[in-house]
């Protein structure tokens, strides 16, 4: 197997990267990181030396780059962690569901909840587009909970790209204290206790930069 490097953003904001290092790490790969500060006059060109895309995360597996966080976890499960979508036909066709649903929507959340995972803060009003965006979303973890959860605490029983894919939204409810019901403050706590999820979280406490406008 050749060396693998992912390429990431801060680890406090880049809710991107997180996606796919949590796959990578909950997938046991040993992998090494190349981290590019965000919104740096130099960040841009930086990220293009690796990234087509000029975004990150992107996956360096020899000569061959691999960008897009979803794109990312695929590869993964295809070529070293197939356990990282369900077996289940059912559970499988969720799972790939609502990982693109994550991927492709949610912009009100993301506008107004930018992922900060080291800090607490107050959300300045909600508003419909947003609530109907938490609204979903405690929606998903609830069926595939219902539907999956005596298979293990997570949104389909064992750890799947689905998971990854929500870790961000995890960070942002707690960042920001979003109230949720019991079902959903469960899915957060297994999340969040994960030892990769703290690795993350204790790298993003050290980092030093700072992007105050995504604190707004
Ligand atoms: N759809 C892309 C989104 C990637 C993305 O927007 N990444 C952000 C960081 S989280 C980025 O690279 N921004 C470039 C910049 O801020 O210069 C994915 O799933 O990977």
């Amino acid at each position: 197997m050749t060396q693998l490097t992912l390429v990431i953003g801060n680890k406090n904001y880049s809710s991107w990267s997180l996606r796919s290092w949590l796959a990578m790490k909950q997938a046991g790969l040993d992998f090494t990181e190349i981290r590019i500060p965000l919104d740096t006059p130099t960040s841009y060109q930086e990220i293009r030396r690796y990234s087509p895309s000029g975004r990150v995360p992107v996956l360096l597996d020899g000569n061959l780059r691999v960008w897009e966080s979803l794109a990312i976890c695929e590869y993964i499960a295809e070529h070293f962690a197939p356990h990282l979508w369900p077996e289940d036909k059912a559970a499988k066709a969720l799972a790939r569901s609502i990982s693109a649903e994550m991927h492709a929507g949610f912009h009100s959340l993301r506008e107004t909840m930018p992922m900060d995972c080291r800090t607490r803060l107050c959300l300045l009003g909600m508003n419909p587009r947003l609530q109907a965006d938490i609204d979903r979303i405690t929606a998903i973890w609830h069926e595939c909970r219902k539907n999956f959860g005596v298979k293990g605490d997570f949104l389909l029983g064992h750890f799947t790209i689905a998971d990854a894919m929500f870790a961000p939204v995890v960070s942002r409810f707690i960042t920001y204290d979003v109230k949720l019901d019991e079902v959903a403050r469960a899915y957060i706590e297994t999340i969040w206790a994960l030892s990769a999820m703290q690795e993350w979280v204790e790298a993003a406490n050290n980092e030093v930069e700072s992007i105050y406008y995504f604190n707004h």
